[in-house]
């Protein structure tokens, strides 16, 4: 089924009256695999993070060799710090001519949803699986939007769900 909306960043997002941008604490966690496309996606979420007011100190970026640390490194921040309120893990797998990318991408899928589970605390996906390095262009500030910019709008969503309802 394919949606008309493909960018989520499209959608507009309106955050509940008791969501307080100054109180919520962010980790972004960026592999350096592909950094040529991650460095757009972090770019992409933190700019949209700012833009709807958190306060720059309370975005903790930090990077990791590829993105299948990213679950572990999730993991690890919130550990050390149990006032963060989410983590945008960013990433790009692109196939290549082994089975790297089949194993890679599943294993960053299952960690970051069982980590957010784990966690009770909204872990995103902002990684991109693409079949050539132009789907990755595309999706990183190109003609398919910024999947930074989505991922940074869905954690928003996220901490303003969790935050509704307790
Ligand atoms: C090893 C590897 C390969 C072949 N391809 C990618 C990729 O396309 N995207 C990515 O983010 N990381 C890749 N990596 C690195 C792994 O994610 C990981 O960092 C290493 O296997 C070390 O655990």
């Amino acid at each position: 089924m394919t949606d008309k909306k493909k960018n989520l960043s499209e959608i507009s997002f309106t955050p509940h009256k008791q969501f307080s941008p100054q109180q919520v604490r962010i980790g972004v966690v960026v592999s350096q695999w592909n950094n040529a496309i991650t460095d757009n996606l972090r770019d992409g979420a933190v700019n949209t993070l700012l833009e709807y007011g958190i306060p720059k100190n309370n975005i903790q970026i930090c990077s990791v060799p590829g993105s299948f640390e990213l679950p572990s490194a999730t993991v690890m921040m919130l550990e050390a710090d149990d006032k963060m309120d989410a983590v945008i893990c960013l990433g790009c797998i692109i196939q290549g001519e082994t089975r790297h990318f089949e194993f890679i991408a599943q294993a960053v899928a299952d960690g970051i949803m069982k980590a957010a589970i784990d966690y009770a605390t909204p872990v995103i996906f902002g990684v991109l699986t693409c079949n050539d390095m132009q789907q990755a262009i595309d999706r990183s500030g190109g003609k398919h939007g910024n999947k930074g910019v989505e991922a940074a709008v869905s954690c928003l969503q996220m901490i303003d769900f969790q935050r509704s309802i307790c």
